[in-house]
C-alpha cells in the first residue's frame, strides 16, 4: 500500500475480481432504490458530467440554488438513502481503523467522456475523519495535488478494484479525474453494464 503523498493510501486491487462483482450487485440495489440523479454546479447551475446516488444516514448532492450538501433524502423520490452494504462498513474498519462508521457513501456513475474537476472535499464537519473511495469498471487518471489550488499534482491510475484513502495531511488535498480510459477491457460487472463506464464510491464522516 504505497503512500503516494503523505496521509494518500492508493490499494491497487483491494477488491479481487469476486468480491468486485459482489460490491456491483449491491450498488446495482442501491440504485434500483434510490435512482441516479444529475447534480449541478452552484451558482451556475451547470449539470454535472456524472450521475449520482447514495447510501447510508445521509447523502451527497448539489444543485443551483442550495449548493453542495448532505441531505437524509434523495432529491427526486424524497426517500431515505438504502443502507451502506456491509461489505463496504467491513472494509471501512479495515483500512481506516476509523472508531466509528461512515454516515455517507456517494455514488458516482461515469460515462466514458464524464470527468471530475479538481476538488477538495470539505462539505464534512469533521477533517480528522478520513475518506475512504473504491472504483469499479473502466480505469481512470486521477490527478492529486496540494491544500492549495495551485500546488504541483501528480496523476496515476485508479482501476477497478482499487481503494484509495485521503487521510490526515492528505485530506484536504485537491483532487480530480482527469478522464476515464476506454472501458472495453475493464466493464462494470453484469449488473453495473448498463449504468455507464465506471463508478467511484466515497465514504465519509458527515457530521
Ligand atoms: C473518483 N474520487 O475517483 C473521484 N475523493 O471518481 C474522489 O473525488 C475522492 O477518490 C476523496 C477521496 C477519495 C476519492
Ligand atoms: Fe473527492
Amino acid at each position: 500500500m504505497p503512500d503516494i503523498v503523505p496521509g494518500a493510501l492508493h490499494h491497487p486491487a483491494f477488491l479481487d475480481a469476486d468480491a468486485q462483482k459482489r460490491l456491483a450487485q449491491e450498488i446495482a440495489e442501491v440504485i434500483a432504490a434510490a435512482p441516479l440523479f444529475t447534480s449541478r454546479m452552484p451558482k451556475s447551475g451547470l449539470p454535472m458530467s456524472v450521475r449520482m446516488t447514495n447510501c447510508g444516514p445521509l447523502g451527497w448532492m448539489s444543485d443551483k440554488e442550495k449548493g453542495y450538501r448532505y441531505a437524509p433524502r434523495h432529491p427526486e423520490t424524497g426517500a431515505p438513502w438504502p443502507p451502506i452494504p456491509q461489505m463496504l462498513l467491513d472494509a471501512w474498519d479495515a483500512l481506516t481503523g476509523y472508531p466509528k462508521p461512515p454516515e455517507a457513501c456517494l455514488i458516482n456513475v461515469y460515462s466514458e467522456d464524464a470527468k471530475m474537476g479538481l476538488h477538495q472535499d470539505r462539505d464534512e464537519a469533521d477533517f480528522d475523519a478520513p475518506i475512504l473511495s473504491f472504483s469499479l469498471g473502466a480505469d481512470c487518471r486521477f490527478r492529486l495535488g496540494g491544500e492549495r489550488r495551485a500546488e504541483k499534482t501528480i496523476a496515476f491510475t485508479l482501476c477497478s478494484g482499487d481503494a484509495l484513502i485521503l487521510s490526515g495531511p492528505a485530506r484536504l488535498c485537491f483532487h480530480g479525474v482527469d478522464r476515464v480510459l476506454p472501458s472495453i477491457l475493464t466493464p462494470l460487472p453484469a449488473p453495473l453494464a448498463g449504468q455507464g463506464a465506471r463508478v467511484n464510491l466515497t465514504l465519509r464522516r458527515v457530521t
